[in-house]
């Protein structure tokens, strides 16, 4: 019954005993020992609150803008592939929720619906961006674009942490007998079925793809936004802003791909510090370089604390297929609800009335990075990060 479903991690628990095994295997496997999936989550509680008191909490606003565009939280439907295996109708679902709840979806390259069904599931005006692999073929991936553009489409966020599949094995022993269908894939793809349904939609993935393709990318994107999905250093992070990007997610692809790469969050700060001491976050005459973190975010609290070191927003993936798949719309608005019910909540606790009151000062971030062998680099100073009183 959907009223005993209090937080985002009950979704999970039922989807866990009620989902078929090929959909709950290739959603919910991480790659190799699966460390970067759980850290993921568990990065978030190496951060602390440093509430504010006294403040008048009586109206709480979480409503905030994502590249522009309005949105009821500091939340965006991050992409994930292959819907119909856990809903018969598939990413529609999200598509209808995300209006019914004033958020924006990110449509997947790899979904089970086309493109085009997504779009026409769309309400008028209803903000949809694109995930997008480069595939090899480029005039394909240009026609893709382009299509996008005519489409509405109002950015593109262009996967940057997969030039090959990461090993989820998991997933791998389940064998792939669906329809890898979607209009990336349809076209005479080698589709392979034996190890995984990872495995079968991901043979045409270009793993030459180079800084070198950006400027052709920016070109065929036209008025629409280009973003890195998949930044994992600050160096890149620079570099995207360097060559006229217009953000970065911070992602690791939920632990899919390379195992113990770092978790968005935890290089969140140094992001910020470097893109800060170059200009390049709020570039003069420009609009503000947008920083989005994805991965294992499952409260409001993780959300805030995102926020609060500098993050438009965050990317939700695994939650939206586990309530889709185990209630169906409803479910996913349920979710969408509880979440919204925790920023109310959070915000008050935390003496925020507004996302603008939510400022790097509201965190203790000096157990985020525990100083390890071989990772001393970057100890994260929280003077030097976020100098002068905010
Ligand atoms: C190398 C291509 O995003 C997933 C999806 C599809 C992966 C394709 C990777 O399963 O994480």
């Amino acid at each position: 019954d959907l009223s005993e479903i209090l937080s985002l991690h009950d979704f999970e628990a039922v989807a866990r005993h009620t989902m078929n095994r090929r959909g709950w295997n290739y959603y919910s496997s991480g790659a190799d020992d699966e460390i970067t999936m759980r850290e993921n989550n568990t990065a978030y509680q190496r951060i602390w609150f440093r509430p504010r008191i006294l403040r008048d909490v009586t109206k709480v606003d979480f409503s905030t803008e994502i590249l522009g565009h309005k949105s009821s939280m500091p939340v965006y439907i991050t992409a994930t592939a292959l819907g119909k295996l856990g809903h018969p109708e598939g990413e529609v679902v999200l598509t209808r929720a995300a209006h019914e709840h004033g958020i924006i979806q990110m449509i997947p390259t790899l979904a089970s619906c086309g493109f085009d069904e997504m779009v026409d599931a769309a309400a008028p005006g209803q903000v949809q961006f694109l995930q997008l692999y480069v595939n090899a073929d480029k005039s394909r991936t240009k026609k893709i674009i382009e299509h996008a553009g005519k489409r509405g489409v109002k950015a593109l966020f262009i996967t940057v942490d997969a030039p090959q599949l990461g090993r989820r094995e998991k997933d791998m022993r389940t064998k792939f007998e669906g329809n890898a269908s979607s209009h990336q894939t349809k076209g005479g793809d080698k589709v392979q079925r034996d190890a995984g349904a990872a495995r079968a939609i991901s043979s045409f993935i270009d793993p030459s793809l180079s800084w070198k393709d950006i400027p052709f990318l920016k070109e065929c994107a036209g008025d629409m936004k280009i973003i890195l999905k998949g930044v994992q250093s600050w160096e890149d992070a620079v570099l995207a802003a360097e060559r006229g990007c217009d953000g970065v997610v911070l992602s690791n692809h939920g632990g899919r791909q390379l195992d113990t790469a770092p978790a968005g969050i935890t290089i969140l700060p140094e992001v910020v510090a470097a893109l800060n001491q170059r200009g390049l976050l709020v570039p003069p005459g420009k609009p503000r370089f947008e920083i989005m973190v994805d991965g294992g975010v499952r409260r409001a609290t993780d959300v805030l604390k995102a926020v609060a070191l500098g993050a438009t927003a965050v990317g939700v993936g695994r939650p939206f297929l586990y309530s889709m798949s185990t209630y169906g719309f409803e479910g996913v608005c349920h979710m969408l609800q509880i979440l919204k019910d925790e920023f109310e909540m959070n915000m008050r606790l935390i003496g925020a009335p507004t996302l603008t009151d939510v400022v790097p000062s509201m965190v203790d971030i000096s157990a985020l990075k525990v100083p390890t062998v071989g990772n001393t680099m970057f100890g994260v100073n929280y003077e030097t990060m976020y100098p002068a009183g905010v």
